[in-house]
């Protein structure tokens, strides 16, 4: 392998999977060898959205060539139940079904073509049951997820009085589809005594045990699942790898053979869940001087059929309804409401770009009504160190830092102007442009889930082996482990292996989520490394006759006193192993100082805040409707980056993710809950013609930071949040051409509603 670079301090760069990615050798779940006799397995989902079901007849199914056993709930050893915060989700629908495309039955063939032409042989009979697809009237007819939930700060009601200005609206915004290009799936091969080895396309491996252990009635012990890594998961594979995963075992465990299911696209467009739309009210108070004195929201959240994530997504939404804004009194509820569409689930941003697409439009409703830019409200409402956040944690802020220096970097004067002057000059081309300061908290903000572990061997050749709960999904955090590692022993990057995350290595891990695996899996990875240094050295200082803190390792050299000893690395490590000295440590990293109070909603939940500025432009054919991004241009709060290709590419990957979602990718249900846009031909994500022509991502370097590993903050989710700014440059455009635009809150902003907005209004 090349890393290109032989020492991290010299600037490590690139991810260490390259390598294999580019020549098609990565390995992926559907990549892994198949033992002889695996079977594979294929759902029989719900064609309905609500029914009792009446009648199951599967005698021709099973009749079918190559099926081996057709598994239903009545099959199911432990508990029917793959809820995880709320026991609410059965894993194969026993009397009932609450959603198009809940699994019903699991048929299980020598093949995947038998299995899947065994499904068209099941019949069903359903009593339809009133469908709801709407979060409003779900909560008009009290089906709610969990009890509603209000954060609150200072008094918004005498507030609005005070204020000169107060408006009020709606906004709405859409679902998402993850589409990881690896879609849903797992293996899971038998093995003594009622063991099971689960191979999981999952970011949780912890989940997937968990979940099995309850469908099978087994203990955890018993199964081993493992991940080499993901080909993308973006949220969609923290809790909805589960039943994939428990159905296999399901079936291995009963035929005493391996089997596998991993989903095609359609079936997994169909039968998971997605980000979650919300639809939302806000009322916000201005001063005079366009300082936000108040702002109240309420959340619809649809939530779908079951819990899954959504109490933990609903919350993040109300930690970030305030964007990077600080308001003295704010009053945000939100309601989690069911419906009978696939239960939504995590998906980049956790409910917190839902929540700031609501603040952002709330200012642009304002701005538009006083006929100012935007950008004068959100600038002079930037929150500022010392102030505090609506649920207590009081603000380490960098807003202004990025948003000062995105004015001057990008020239955003200027900037405006072309656009004015272009929009003049134009007729039926029109330009818009919109700043976007983003505000994300890094922590899960459930606190006992800040915690990992890491599993470190020195081998006796020098070489290293690390294990952690992490999972590679793409984001880079092996790399970033493997930089701690080579970084601590100040070996080279070529020593270092890091494993497939493994739940007989790691247990009780936490999923890869809420941007904080490199933060939290590299810190305990760096407790174990030091740990074993410091055993090194206390050995190198015995043979050298020196103290221990005397001994440097540098480059694989042994310094003694800051002089080039005899031993290198590779000597000192066997004169430990002869001394019989442990070269193997397994450390523990919990996240210090965060805690929440869930009765007074208040704490300090997040190790700490990233921050970022982004200038969206867009130029809009007002004849067709049709648009491009000529740029998106950002000031992102790194930190202090340990791999800055990396962090580029997380931002530029999030930013389009997050293009996609505010103006292309419409998930369509009819009223019966059926996924109408169910494959790529009716499902439009960006691709290389409708990414931005520029994105420039400029990293500022921030302090206060040492909750970061290596004071390089997370990154994986943040940027997605640039791409809201999206939105508000198409709909400034919109109105550059047509300002009585009757143009709604209402994202996505599709061509069709492009085209729709700049010839409403109009008489
Ligand atoms: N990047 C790639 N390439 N693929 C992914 O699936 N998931 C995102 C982000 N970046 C994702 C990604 C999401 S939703 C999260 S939470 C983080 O990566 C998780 O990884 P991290 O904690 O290491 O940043
Ligand atoms: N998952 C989770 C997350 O369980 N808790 C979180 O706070 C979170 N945040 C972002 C993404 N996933
Ligand atoms: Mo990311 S939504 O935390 O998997």
């Amino acid at each position: 392998m090349n890393l290109h670079v032989k020492f991290p301090s010299g600037g490590f760069r690139g991810l260490i999977d390259s390598y294999t990615h580019t020549r098609g050798e990565s390995i992926y779940l559907d990549d892994i060898p198949e033992i002889s006799g695996t079977l594979f397995g294929a759902c029989f989902d719900s064609p309905i959205a609500h029914g009792v079901i009446k009648d199951l007849d599967y005698s021709e199914a099973l009749k079918s060539e190559g099926v081996v056993r057709i598994f239903t709930s009545q099959d199911i050893p432990g508990r029917n139940q793959i809820g995880g915060i709320v026991e609410d989700e059965e894993l194969l629908a026993e009397s009932k079904v609450h959603f198009c495309g809940m699994p019903i039955a699991l048929i299980v063939a020598t093949s995947e073509e038998s299995a899947r032409l065994a499904v068209k042989k099941v019949k069903v009979k359903i009593d339809p049951l009133p469908v709801i697809t709407d979060p409003r009237e779900a909560k008009e007819k009290n089906e709610l997820i969990i009890p509603p939930r209000t954060f609150k700060i200072g008094d918004t009601a005498s507030s609005f009085e005070k204020c000169a200005y107060v408006f009020e609206g709606r906004a709405d915004s859409n679902g998402q589809e993850h589409l990881y290009i690896e879609t849903q799936g797992a293996y899971a091969v038998p093995s003594e005594n009622g063991s099971l080895k689960i191979y999981s396309s999952t970011q949780g491996p912890t989940a997937v045990q968990r979940a099995c252990s309850k469908v099978l009635g087994i203990p955890m012990h018993q199964l081993e699942v493992d991940v080499t890594r993901l080909g993308g998961g973006f949220g969609g594979k923290e809790d909805q790898a589960n039943a994939w995963a428990a159905l296999c075992a399901l079936a291995a465990f009963h035929l005493k053979r391996p089997v596998k299911y991993a989903l095609h696209r359609m079936e997994d467009m169909r039968m998971t869940g997605k980000r979650h739309p919300y639809s939302s009210d806000f009322k916000i108070g201005l001063s005079k001087e366009f300082k936000i004195l108040a702002y109240e929201a309420t959340f619809y959240q649809n939530a779908g059929a079951a819990a899954d994530l959504s109490p933990a997504v609903l919350e993040r939404t109300l930690f970030h309804c305030t964007n990077s804004y600080f308001i003295p009194n704010v009053k945000a509820t939100a309601y989690s409401c069911r419906t009978n569409l696939p239960p939504n689930t995590a998906f980049r941003g956790f409910g917190g770009p839902q929540g700031m697409f609501v603040i952002e439009s709330a200012i642009a409703k304002a701005a538009e009504e006083l006929k100012v830019n935007a950008s004068e409200i959100q600038k002079r409402n930037l929150i500022r160190t010392g102030e505090e956040f609506p649920y207590g944690q009081i603000a380490v802020s960098e807003a202004n830092e990025c948003w000062v220096k995105a004015e001057e970097l990008y020239e955003l004067n200027k900037a405006t102007q072309e656009v004015r002057n272009f929009n003049a000059e134009n007729k039926f081309l029109k330009k818009g442009i919109a700043l976007m300061p983003i505000c994300f908290g890094i922590s899960f903000t459930k606190t006992l889930m800040n915690q990992a572990r890491s599993l470190v061997h020195v081998y006796s050749d020098g070489s290293v082996n690390i294990s952690t709960g992490a999972v590679e999904m793409g984001q880079g955090v092996n790399t970033k482990i493997l930089q701690v590692a080579a970084n601590v022993f100040s070996i080279s990057p070529d020593k270092v292996k890091i494993n497939s995350a493994n739940t007989f290595r790691i247990a009780n891990t936490s999923p890869t989520a809420a941007s904080a695996a490199a933060d939290l899996n590299g810190r305990a990875t760096m407790m174990a490394c030091n740990e074993i240094l410091g055993r090194l050295k206390i050995v190198g200082a015995k043979e050298l006759g020196c103290k221990p803190d005397e001994i440097e390792i540098r480059e694989e050299c042994v310094y003694a006193n800051d002089g080039k000893s005899k031993l290198d690395w590779k000597q000192l490590v066997m004169l430990a192993y002869t001394k019989r000295v442990s070269l193997s440590e397994h450390a523990h990293y919990a996240t210090p100082d965060i805690h929440f109070d869930l009765k007074a909603e208040k704490g300090h939940p997040f190790s700490y805040h990233v921050y970022g500025t982004g200038i969206v432009t867009v130029t809009l054919d007002c004849i067709r409707g049709i648009y491009e991004f000529d740029s998106v241009k950002v000031v992102h709060d790194f930190g202090q980056s340990m791999n800055p290709v990396i962090d580029k590419g997380q931002c530029e990957g999030g930013i389009v993710q997050g293009i996609g979602w505010m103006t292309m990718e419409e998930i369509i249900y009819d009223k019966e809950g059926k996924l109408k846009s169910n494959a790529l031909s009716t499902y439009k994500v960006p691709d290389v013609y409708s990414a931005p022509k520029q994105i420039d991502v400029h990293f500022l370097e921030t302090k206060n930071n040492s909750l970061a590993l290596f004071n390089s903050k997370a990154v994986g989710e943040p940027p997605l949040m640039y791409g809201i700014g999206a939105y508000f440059a198409l709909r400034n455009a919109v109105k550059a051409f047509n300002a009585g635009s009757l143009i709604s809150f209402d994202a996505p902003l599709t061509p069709e509603k492009v085209l729709m907005a700049l010839y409403s209004g109009k008489s």
